[in-house]
């Protein structure tokens, strides 16, 4: 390793060398950025093989997380700190005349993600590795991650992006260990001694060949694994694949169809859409990780029948569900197993995390579908599920409501999210809110069978990424108050609660946030040609536009403050900077119409010289891991106002809570957690709890148009929406202004406006009292470790996997 700064400059002049045959001062920053990645590479290759040697050596037992999305953002950066070079490359880059951002900047984002469930993933994968626990991820590696938003006049438009078309430094292809996946065609059953075999014949067979991406852990010496399938032609050498009887043009037309297999990451997170390509994305995935798993498995030990005492198979949401009956296949096709003991390794082997309560988020297929596509695992689906409603007829006789509530198959479907808690033998929710609603009302049949099962693991996010990198003036100041010990245990920034009364040490954390505030006008600047002011509050609501994270509810108190402005001018409140961003769903209709709404209250401000003294509305394009880095940092107030009991935990709010900005919140998800951690003083929290929005929707009771017409602001801002005031077209925003009347306001912004407006003025009062301001930043910064991914992954690998950390 290089921790020295003239070993350092060395091995990198050499390696720039090697790789481009010319001499620094020559090469662009791209060529200065592929020389640097690959030295760290070297690095961290050395230190991966050592890391699969120990693990083959001890047969410890392993953890694979399944998941559909990853949402890794930049690693040069992450790397050079977990393997402790940062500052030895800065430094002797800097004696190049080079700046180490400017390389960094040239790295591509891995957005193979779209929003908190992906980035969930890329944190756990973080926090596994520096917790040196044997985890690696399993996924797929998308030529196209999330598309690229831009704002055109005020509309979002979607571009792709292409991340890997210069290449990618941190991946390793692995042809050697590629395996085949079969498609459609049929089954023919033989019966050999009394034995029955299933024969999968007529099938269309894709390649998969895996990319694979280390993943450092900080300072332990320790590198897991990242493993991304790529769907490929079967070589033309093979006796499989449609080369023999084929025209050109039939080959060609296979190529095509293999291929788009992992060509696209879906970027809908507002409905469950059931195209085949995704069914096929599902199973590609999860029958490739496990054919090499297995595969691993067998060298190493003979047999599977002790496969779940050495593997965890885990699934992030029912996308990798197939997994359950994949594994099935496998033990009783190919490992000649029985149905009962194949049945008691799978549902010992995988377990599975739930992360909404969106009814329409549900997956499931249609059975038709289901059975041209996957042949033999319908047919095992089909039986999971014959067993399985027997046992409820056992246990619930006559009940047929809820046998069939509880079914796999039932009206004609698959249901996903059931063949994963029969499936499995752990079943968690990601906040304590959340694993409750999953018990009491979305899950309650299976928790009423088997409570058991049923465990709450409150999602966390990596401080390391989320403070450490994101912030690293905060970071420094931290440890100069507590020392270091927090970097590898979160929980020790609980030490700074004795800082918080130490007005020199809040003038600091005051000052560093001033510079991040900059720093973030200054990318605006750059970006956008607007000017913003560092010393307004930097008001954030960063994440996924949708309906129930109500951006409409910030957009209708925004107006509202317009309002009372203009019938004041000398209103006495801070300047506030309100900024937005996020990507809307292409197809989903409601949330494209709130980011032209935001852009269009943004242009109203602008235009008047009354508001614009006082408030600023931005809606920074493209939202990615990188943007929020630069946003989370620089932010004084976190909006986090899903309508309660909607939003499944939520992690942005813990990342700005980790840079001292104070939270306004509704009672959901994990706000509640993190307003119970830190203390009500330090959270401003407003609106409906989840048991009345909960008795609204079972009981009915609730009327928009009475709280619109009883509250004179409300009903003002409201209207507004379709008066013609705004500077847009007077239909604009009329099915905005339907939904909230004529469909009688599903979520239950106007409900929760007055409440919210209140909230909004307490920030207000509280911010103008500097010294308060300060020590609530200081205490959420003290109590944000308790939402470090390590405690979380630590929980996960006590209460669920029984993995054990290998430390060498
Ligand atoms: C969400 C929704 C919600 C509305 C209805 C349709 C639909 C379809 C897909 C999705 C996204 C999949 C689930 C997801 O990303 N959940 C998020 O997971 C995060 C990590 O656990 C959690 O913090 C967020 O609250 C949760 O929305």
């Amino acid at each position: 390793m290089f921790q020295s700064k003239a070993h350092f400059t060395k091995a990198y002049l050499e390696k720039f060398q090697s790789l481009h045959g010319k001499g620094v001062e020559e090469g662009s920053n791209r060529d200065r950025y592929e020389a640097l990645a690959g030295l760290v590479r070297d690095v961290i290759a050395r230190l991966w093989a050592r890391t699969n040697r120990e693990y083959m050596e001890r047969d410890v037992k392993q953890v694979y997380y399944f998941s559909i999305e990853y949402l890794q953002g930049r690693i040069l950066l992450s790397n050079l700190m977990n393997t402790d070079m940062l500052q030895a490359c800065r430094d002797g880059l800097g004696d190049l005349g080079i700046n180490l951002e400017d390389l960094t900047d040239q790295e591509p984002e891995a957005g193979l993600g779209s929003g908190g469930l992906g980035r969930l993933a890329s944190c756990f994968m973080d926090s596994m590795a520096s917790l040196n626990i044997p985890g690696h991820g399993c996924g797929i590696r998308y030529r196209y991650g999330m598309f690229k938003q831009k704002i055109v006049d005020g509309y979002q438009a979607e571009l792709p992006d292409p991340w890997l078309k210069d290449g990618n430094v941190w991946e390793f292809r692995r042809p050697d260990k590629a395996v085949t996946v079969r498609f459609g065609g049929h089954i023919r059953e033989e019966d050999v001694g009394g034995i029955r075999l299933f024969h999968h014949e007529g099938y269309q067979p894709v390649l998969a060949v895996p990319y694979d991406m280390p993943v450092a852990g900080y300072h332990n010496n320790t590198v897991n694994t990242l493993r991304l399938w790529s769907a490929e032609v079967m070589p033309i050498d093979t006796d499989e694949g449609p080369y023999s009887n084929s025209d050109y043009i039939q080959v060609m037309e296979y190529r095509r169809s293999v291929e788009s297999i992992s060509e696209i990451l879906y970027p809908d997170d507002s409905r469950y859409e059931g195209r085949v390509l995704r069914l096929k994305q599902q199973y590609f995935m999860a029958s490739a990780g496990l054919q090499s798993i297995v595969r691993r498995y067998k060298k190493r030990h003979g047999t599977l029948v002790d496969f779940h005492e050495k593997i965890a198979l885990h699934i992030n949401d029912t996308h990798p569900v197939v997994l359950v009956p994949e594994l099935m296949r496998i033990l009783i096709d190919e490992e000649g197993m029985t149905w009962d003991d194949a049945w008691l390794i799978t549902t010992n082997t995988v377990s599975y995390t739930n992360h909404t309560v969106m009814p329409e988020a549900f997956e499931k297929w249609p059975i038709d579908v289901f059975k041209e596509l996957l042949p033999r695992i319908h047919m095992i689906v089909y039986e999971i599920n014959e067993r399985w409603c027997h046992e409820l007829w056992n246990r619930y006789p006559g009940e047929w409501d809820r046998i069939r509530e509880m079914s796999i198959i039932a009206d004609g479907f698959v249901h996903m999210a059931n063949l994963a808690v029969v499936g499995s033998y752990s079943v968690n929710g990601v906040a304590k809110i959340h694993t409750e609603i999953l018990k009491k009302s979305v899950l309650k049949r299976f928790y009423e069978y088997s409570p058991s099962k049923f465990n709450n693991k409150t999602n966390g996010i990596t401080h390391r990424r989320w403070l450490m990198k994101a912030n690293p003036d905060l970071s420094s100041l931290i440890s100069e108050a507590i020392g270091k010990s927090w970097m590898a245990h979160a929980t020790d920034l609980l030490r700074l609660k004795s800082c918080a009364a130490d007005p020199v040490f809040a003038e600091k954390v005051a000052l560093v946030k001033l510079t991040n505030k900059e720093r973030l006008a200054d990318y605006i600047k750059k970006t956008m040609g607007q000017t913003i002011n560092p010393h307004s509050i930097f008001d954030c609501q960063v994440k996924r536009i949708h309906n129930y994270k109500r951006q409409v509810l910030n957009v209708l108190h925004i107006m509202d403050l317009a309002n009372r402005l203009r019938e004041n001018p000398a209103l006495d409140i801070t300047p506030r900077t309100f900024i937005f961003a996020g990507k809307a769903a292409p197809g989903y209709y409601a949330a494209k119409r709130t980011i032209k709404l935001i852009n269009t209250v943004a242009e109203m401000v602008d235009a008047d010289p009354v508001l614009r003294e006082k408030i600023k509305v931005v809606f920074l394009e493209n939202y990615r891991v990188s943007l929020a880095e630069i946003i989370v940092p620089a932010a004084d107030v976190s909006e986090q106002i899903s309508t309660a009991s909607k939003e499944a935990s939520g992690t942005g709010n813990m990342k700005f809570m980790m840079n001292g900005a104070v939270t306004i919140g509704t009672h959901d998800g994990a706000n509640i957690e993190i307003r119970s951690e830190v203390g009500t003083e330090n959270f401003v929290a407003f609106g409906l709890t989840p048991d009345e929005v909960m008795d609204f929707h079972k009981r009915g009771g609730y009327n928009a148009r009475a709280v619109y017409e009883a509250n004179p602001r409300l009903k003002l801002v409201v209207d507004q929406l379709v008066s013609g005031e705004l500077p847009a077209g007077r239909d604009e925003f009329l099915g905005l202004y339907d939904g909230l009347l004529q469909h009688n306001d599903e979520f239950f912004l106007l409900e929760d406006f007055g409440d919210y407006a209140i909230a909004q003025e307490q920030i207000d009062r509280l911010y103008k009292d500097k010294a308060r301001w300060r020590q609530m930043c200081i205490h959420n910064i003290a109590h944000s470790g308790e939402f470090s991914s390590d405690n979380t992954i630590w929980e996960y690998a006590v209460g669920i996997w029984q993995v054990k950390p290998v430390i060498f």
